[in-house]
């Protein structure tokens, strides 16, 4: 059975350029309700594990570095089925490929800098929330 959660972020683009109230009340609009949630500036040290399954890629350090770049805010949302329908509310990684009335579609500057990160698994979901609120 598909879960009922999944973690989100509005990553540093989106919160620098002043978007992360209209981003949450996008994501609240498609059915998605908040259930903890903080701004956190990541360290490199973090950024790196969170991200470690992309380590060796050729965008890896370019997206550890945006990932520093200033304060981000992971979310662990809850909705039916919240992993995959928190995908397609973001869209295509790539802004130019999103459908239209996605998040990146509407709010990503580009493939790299795009604006919102989403779990792509049950399994992944659940260790990425922990990541962030596991102590809280
Ligand atoms: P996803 O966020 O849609 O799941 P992934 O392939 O898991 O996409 O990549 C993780 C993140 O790495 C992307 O959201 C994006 O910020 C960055 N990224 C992925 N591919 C590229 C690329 O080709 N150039 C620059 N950054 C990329
Ligand atoms: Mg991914």
């Amino acid at each position: 059975m598909a879960g009922r959660m999944t973690l989100g972020i509005v990553k540093p683009d989106a919160v620098g350029a002043g978007k992360l109230g209209q981003v949450l009340a996008h994501i609240e609009g498609q059915g998605f309700t908040v259930r903890e949630a903080r701004l956190v500036r990541l360290t490199r040290q973090e950024a790196e594990a969170f991200y470690e399954v992309h380590r060796g890629r050729p965008f890896y350090e370019e997206l550890v570095s945006f990932m520093t770049s200033g304060p981000c805010f992971p979310m662990a949302l809850e909705a039916p089925d919240a992993v995959a329908a928190f995908r397609a509310a973001i869209g295509s990684t790539d802004p130019a490929e999103a459908a239209e009335g996605t998040v990146r579609r509407l709010y990503a500057e580009s493939k790299g800098r795009n604006a919102v990160h989403g779990s792509d698994s049950d399994e992944n979901a659940e260790k990425e929330i922990a990541f962030f609120f596991a102590e809280r």
